[in-house]
């Protein structure tokens, strides 16, 4: 009938929550997402880098609920693109989820079904709104992990589809010495 109260030790330094659920992605999985693909190709015949992890506490997929997880995105760029997250809008877009940034610098890329972005830079102590219906990427601009924990609806989901094919129509670069938001050249 009801569920019993839990609680979870969170490592601040690296991230890591006791007792969730590992994910690991690799550069590999990421084919098509960045801009420069020759760039792409040619750093995952040489390291194949992680790019993330996510560590997770989910629930059933039940309205009411909450999930929790932590990311740790690693610092790295292919050609002068900024390491990122996927991104997604949520299966169930109208649901809103909060970021806390913990540790390492960044920023978050947001964006609506018609395109329209925002960027948010994020040092450790920013808190992040998702609204409703915005698709959200994180972004590592900084030359440590950067980790943040994120909260959501158990019943939110992943789409990932739109966001694989198009992408966001802004992009995070690295150009003379300086963290640049321009517009996808291939959007
Ligand atoms: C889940 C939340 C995060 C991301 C994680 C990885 O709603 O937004 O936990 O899942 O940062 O990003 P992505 O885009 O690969 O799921
Ligand atoms: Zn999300």
């Amino acid at each position: 009938m009801y569920k019993e109260p839990a609680s979870f030790k969170l490592d601040i330094e690296s991230g890591v929550i006791e007792d969730s659920k590992r994910l690991v992605r690799r550069l590999s999985d990421m084919k098509g997402y960045f801009v420069d693909e020759e760039a792409w190709k040619e750093l995952v015949e040489k390291e194949n880098p992680v790019v993330y992890e996510v560590y997770a506490v989910e629930q059933e997929e039940r309205e009411g609920d909450l999930n929790f997880a932590t990311t740790i995105l690693y610092p790295g760029k292919v050609g002068k693109e900024f390491f990122f997250t996927k991104g997604h809008f949520h299966a169930k877009p109208d649901r809103a989820e909060v970021y806390v940034a913990l540790k390492g610098r960044g920023g978050m890329l947001l964006q609506t079904p018609e395109g329209e972005a925002r960027w948010i830079p994020m040092e450790p102590g920013t808190i992040i709104y998702v609204p409703p219906y915005w698709a959200h990427r994180t972004v590592n601009t900084g030359r440590e992990p950067f980790i943040f924990l994120a909260i959501y609806p158990a019943d939110a989901g992943h789409d990932y589809g739109t966001i694989a094919k198009k992408g966001f129509s802004k992009i995070v670069i690295e150009e003379d010495g300086e963290v640049k938001v321009i517009n996808n050249p291939r959007w």
